[in-house]
């Protein structure tokens, strides 16, 4: 079943840990099966280039990935997604076309309370959502919809990467995917 291809479509606040944990996903899946990344903030230099964040433009960008990730996964390729994909309703738009052509969807919920995110703050943009620089950012100003029955959780603000990766991969394996 390793030409089977799939979407695994990470979902999460900005800073959870989405971008870390699909880099470590596409290494180990490199070589063993073809696979291909896709990153919200990366697609948004290209294929959602000019595409803002309010709801509009977040779901046309879900659209755009979620289409593309249909694409290369009905030609065999393992799609690792990881974008914040806020809305529910535009995720489960793109688990129902997966489904209509057979592709199975996996999404995974990469979770962190607030106070951890704020915490760390790598990027420095929690500071500037907080000031009130950046309007509609996810988490303080704007929506984020937590799936209600994600495939897999992973809790970035309380167990190491690894843990993380394992159980995801685990999952792949379970399904016959890996
Ligand atoms: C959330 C924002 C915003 C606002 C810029 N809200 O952590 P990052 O910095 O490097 O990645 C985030 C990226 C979000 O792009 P996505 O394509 O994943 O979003 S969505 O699925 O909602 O379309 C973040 C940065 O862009 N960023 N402004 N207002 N994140």
């Amino acid at each position: 079943r390793q030409n089977t291809g799939f979407i695994l479509w990470l979902t999460g606040m900005s800073g959870a840990g989405k971008s870390t944990l699909s880099r470590a996903l596409q290494a180990k899946l490199d070589g063993v099966r073809p696979v291909e990344l896709l990153d919200g903030d990366e697609v948004r230099t290209w294929l959602s280039r000019g595409l803002g964040f309010s709801r509009e433009d977040r779901e046309e960008n879900v659209r755009r990935i979620g289409n593309v990730a249909l694409l290369l996964a009905r030609h065999g390729v393992g799609v690792i997604v990881a974008a914040i994909s806020p809305y529910r309703g535009s995720r489960d738009e793109v688990r129902r076309m997966a489904a209509a052509k057979g592709v199975p969807f996996l999404e995974v919920f990469i979770q962190a309370s607030l106070d951890a995110l704020i915490a760390r703050d790598v990027k420095g943009l929690y500071k500037k959502a907080l000031a009130g620089e950046i309007p509609h950012f996810t988490g303080v100003s704007d929506p984020y919809e937590a799936p209600e029955s994600p495939e897999a959780v992973v809790r970035s603000d309380a167990e190491p990467v690894d843990a993380g990766l394992e159980r995801v991969l685990e999952m792949l394996r379970k399904r016959e995917l890996l």
